[in-house]
């Protein structure tokens, strides 16, 4: 179980090709002295996990290390600490994480969700066999963009600061689009949605795109995120360069697909870089995302700073750069329509997060204070 670091030559960690660099290791020396393992989590799936170590691949159980936040709970990406003895082995802590996509979850309680941790780039997958849906991608991106951990994320005070994490927006299946000028059509409207983000046709049926897709992805850990069907486990395999995950014919009549992959699976390509295939996603809700929605409608925000009022409510003010902007057709109303219902979503979540943690700690204080006057009614009761 020990590292092959023979003397006198360049020691290559075995968890290199998964992303282990120095910074990791130094946050991972004190677990070192306690003679835990690195890991990192490569599946998880009801409690379990797997984990890649210097040991080999372990099956080790979460049970030490859940959470009351459900932000925490162990996540495909995610650096951990393991005890290799024991039966069952245990993940005995998890590393701040640099970086996470998160959104909310469609039950009452809106939590965050986090579905893939310490990724360089967020693959955001488009099938182009379906018509598009501007708005479902805008909200990808607002996410996207929102993924570089805060401290509030990592939940323990440390900062993450340095980490980004690169959104990219794939419109696969290429080859069903009829002709070039079409599909460059396309690319510039998606562009104009996604400022700053690269757009990228490929097909994992004729290898367009696939070259320059491969290099991007080569360095640093992707998650490729999007529908069901939409081609994220084909275009694993054909960067695998073999049939590694299970691909399923999707259902053409209405493109939805039929969910074939199903846990999140994080594999290492063969020419460099880390790939984390996760189960298609119908949409997704915004989870703290205000810095990621101004950033993907930055134009409207440009615009919002050359309007007479400061506080312009872009309705019917006088001098109202954005109006004006509609009004001449450099804007288009679908953009700022989503552009306001996204940010009202994201302060509704926010505002429910808050009133559920008021009420969290409430309930602490509660218990707390009975807790203290039962104490009090001992004591008296002892001194009486
Ligand atoms: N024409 C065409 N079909 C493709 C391409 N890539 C994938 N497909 C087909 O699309 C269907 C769905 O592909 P998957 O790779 O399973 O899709 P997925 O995004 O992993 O789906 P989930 O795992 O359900 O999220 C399969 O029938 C694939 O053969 C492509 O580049 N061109
Ligand atoms: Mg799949
Ligand atoms: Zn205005």
């Amino acid at each position: 179980m020990s590292f092959p670091n023979s003397p006198g030559s360049v020691p290559s960690h075995p968890l290199a090709p998964y992303g282990w660099d120095d910074a990791w290791a130094d946050i991972f020396a004190p677990y070192a002295e306690q003679g835990l393992l690195p890991g990192r989590v490569v599946r998880v799936d009801r409690g379990l996990c797997d984990v890649v170590t210097p040991a080999g691949t372990l099956r080790a159980d979460t049970a030490f290390v859940v959470p009351r936040d459900p932000m925490r709970i162990v996540c495909t990406g995610d650096w951990v600490a393991v005890d290799p003895d024991g039966d069952p082995q245990f993940v005995r802590a998890l590393l701040p994480r640099r970086t996470a996509f998160v959104r909310s979850t469609s039950s009452q309680r809106s939590e965050g969700q986090v579905l893939a941790t310490n990724i360089d780039h967020i693959v955001i997958c488009v099938s182009l066999a379906v018509e598009l849906d501007l708005g479902r991608l805008e909200r990808f991106l607002a996410l996207a963009m929102s993924a570089t951990a805060g401290a509030a994320l990592l939940g323990d005070g440390t900062s993450s600061a340095g980490h980004e994490a690169q959104p990219l927006v794939l419109l696969t299946k290429a080859d069903l689009v009829p002709d070039g000028t079409t599909l460059s059509h396309l690319v510039q409207d998606i562009e104009r949605i996604a400022p700053g983000v690269q757009v990228l046709p490929v097909s994992s049926a004729t290898g367009e795109g696939v070259d320059v897709f491969g290099a991007i992805v080569g360095s640093g850990t992707s998650v490729l995120l999007g529908t069901s069907g939409a081609g994220k486990s084909t275009l694993a395999n054909t960067l695998l360069g073999a049939d590694v995950m299970h691909v399923q014919e999707a259902r053409e009549v209405d493109g939805k697909g039929r969910h074939t992959t199903t846990t999140r699976n994080l594999l290492v390509l063969p020419g460099g870089g880390v790939l984390i295939d996760t189960p298609g996603l119908r949409g997704v809700g915004l989870w703290d995302a205000q810095a990621g929605v101004g950033q993907v409608f930055s134009e409207i925000e440009d615009l919002a700073r050359q309007c007479r009022f400061h506080d312009c409510g872009h309705e019917a003010e006088p001098g109202c750069a954005v109006l004006g902007a509609i009004e001449d057709g450099s804007l288009a109303e679908r953009r700022l329509d989503s552009y306001r219902k996204l940010l009202r979503e994201n302060h509704r979540i926010a505002a429910k997060t808050d009133a559920r943690l008021r009420s969290e700690t409430l309930r602490e204080w509660k218990r707390r204070g009975a807790e203290g006057r039962e104490a009090m009614a001992m004591k008296r009761g002892r001194t009486r």
